[in-house]
């Protein structure tokens, strides 16, 4: 069985459309993979009721009760590794990995930004879109490397900023589209290892 671990810090939508989508297309029995753990480093995530809802294991790791991101990121890699995971997705995380951590998972560590890339990297990016003056935004699913939001872009979708769109506004389009090409990149994650292997 091939493992993912799935990290989460908040409300966990993108994680629970993975999970569903591999219900929904049987990825287990047809591509032997499954969504093995969500972790949160925030222990109030919502995101963990829905993992708890779809039958996956949940565990907390708060970044606080450590002195160092180093020292975080150990104890976040030990508690992955007891999945022994082929790909670590990240889904609302919003803790910088260090580049130890990100080295260990060279190739199978990805996560979804939430801008077309390489625009607007970092926070804010729906704010900042429409300070900027933007007609388009979207989504990025991207490798994770230990330059921030740098890695090797795996899928994009684009939504049109309306005029009168807040920030709230907007991410709720562009959340739309994350739910739709976050579980295909996962699934053409596997399906290229499986057609290289
Ligand atoms: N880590 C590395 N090394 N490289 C990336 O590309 C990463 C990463 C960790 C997370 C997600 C990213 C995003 O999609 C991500 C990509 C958090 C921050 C941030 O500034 C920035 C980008 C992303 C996630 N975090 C603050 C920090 O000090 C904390 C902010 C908070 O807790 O609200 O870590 O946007
Ligand atoms: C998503 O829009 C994701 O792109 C973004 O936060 C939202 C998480 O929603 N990620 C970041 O901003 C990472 N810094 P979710 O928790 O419901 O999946």
């Amino acid at each position: 069985m091939k493992n993912i671990v799935i990290l989460i810090s908040g409300s966990g939508s993108n994680m629970a459309a993975i999970a569903r989508t591999a219900q929904k297309e049987r990825w287990h029995d047809k591509l032997g993979v499954r969504v093995a753990a969500v972790i949160s480093n925030k222990a109030e995530a919502k995101g963990l009721a829905l993992a708890k809802e779809f039958g996956i294991a949940t565990d907390v790791l708060s970044h606080r009760d450590f002195e160092s991101r180093e020292a975080f990121d150990a104890a976040l890699m030990a508690r992955i590794e007891a999945h022994a995971p082929q790909l670590v997705v990240l889904a609302g995380f919003m803790r910088i990995l260090t580049p130890g951590f990100v080295g260990h998972y060279a190739g199978r560590l990805i996560n979804i930004h939430p801008s077309l890339l390489p625009a607007f990297t970092g926070l804010h990016t729906h704010q900042r879109a429409i300070d900027m003056g933007c007609r388009l935004a979207g989504t990025t699913v991207h490798q994770v490397t230990a330059e921030l939001d740098h890695g090797d872009i795996l899928a994009q979708a684009a939504v049109p900023v309306l005029p009168f769109d807040t920030a709230d506004t907007l991410a709720a389009r562009v959340l739309t589209q994350e739910h739709l090409i976050y579980p295909q990149a996962v699934r053409s994650f596997f399906e290229a290892k499986a057609s290289s292997a």
